[in-house]
């Protein structure tokens, strides 16, 4: 229906996925992996196909940056399509058949509250600290990859402050933890944000390359000619460093040196003429495109382990 084509506030995304997990429990579980600065929790869901136990895994989180809302509109897409089109498409079948899939909706739960009462462009998490007026972390800044290095900043007053240390702040522990705990299964990782149209992977704090660039590299070029040939739109690709910018301290960085070899940054739509605030009616086009790129990259992934 309807309701995966808009925004959702944070309390309508909470009840949405307990929903979801109350009307599927054989496929899902809601797993509790922290809370936020302001205590609101971080809920995972874990989907999962009707079979027995899994050694592989994919993580998949939305909504680092709180002002880019197609990114936890595109978490419950996935996890829609997922419930509904197991064993019916034979791609997410597969992907569940295979692999656990674990999905973090809102990853910075105070700030996207902050979007939808205070501030439409907030970006990083509400937390505060003594020394300053200036309020919030960028979480994509706070993982320990190289952190606080150059394109990141010290200045908390900055949209794209690091924080006082590595992980220092909840939301990215809470992450960490729970990634640590399960580095063995988990094989793939994507992180969803906006706006750009690009698929990056590693690495994004040096622009030395990664050791299996050229994989990565004919994995994003595969998926961005996929979603140019059916949607018609462009996408750009390539390591974080030399497609978008360097910035240090992103989750991908730190989950490719956690030994998660398929790691990706996905940037979704626009190209600039809504930004941050594209209409609720381009939210099926840009999920599915989305979409469509997490499958074909999963499917090719899953042929090599
Ligand atoms: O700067 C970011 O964190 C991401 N772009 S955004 O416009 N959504 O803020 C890009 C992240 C790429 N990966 C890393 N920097 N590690
Ligand atoms: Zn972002």
């Amino acid at each position: 229906g309807m309701t995966y084509e808009r925004y959702h506030s944070l309390e309508d995304i909470y009840y949405l996925i307990n929903k979801t997990s109350q009307e599927h429990p054989d496929m899902t579980k809601l797993i509790l992996i922290g809370s936020s600065f302001e205590k609101n929790p971080l809920y995972l869901l874990k989907l999962s196909g009707r079979r027995g136990p899994v050694d592989k895994a994919m993580w998949m989180d939305c909504g680092i940056h709180a002002r880019e809302w197609i990114s936890p509109a595109f978490c419950l897409w996935f996890i829609k399509y997922a419930v509904i089109f197991y064993k019916e498409n034979p791609d997410i079948t597969a992907m569940l058949d295979k692999m656990d899939i674990y999905i973090l909706p809102v990853m910075n739960p105070d700030g996207y509250k902050y979007t939808w009462t205070t501030n439409r462009m907030w970006r990083k998490n509400r937390s505060v600290r003594e020394g300053t007026s200036c309020v919030g972390v960028d979480l994509n800044r706070n993982f320990d990859a190289n952190w606080c290095t150059a394109g990141a900043s010290s200045n908390p007053c900055s949209d794209i402050y690091c924080g006082q240390y590595p992980e220092s702040e909840p939301e990215v522990q809470a992450v960490t933890k729970f990634l640590r705990a399960h580095k063995d299964s988990i094989k793939l990782y994507f992180s969803m944000h906006s706006y750009s149209q690009m698929l990056l992977f590693p690495y994004s704090y040096t622009h030395d390359q990664i050791p299996n660039h050229s994989e990565l590299f004919d994995l994003v070029k595969e998926a961005a000619v996929k979603i140019r040939r059916h949607y018609k739109n462009v996408y750009h690709f390539g390591s974080g460093a030399k497609t978008i910018y360097l910035a240090p301290g992103g989750s991908d960085d730190w989950a490719y040196d956690q030994g998660i070899l398929y790691s990706f940054t996905f940037e979704l739509q626009d190209r600039g003429r809504y930004g941050f605030l594209l209409p609720p009616n381009l939210i099926s086009v840009a999920c599915n495109e989305a979409l469509a790129a997490v499958k074909i990259i999963s499917m090719r992934v899953l042929e090599k382990l």
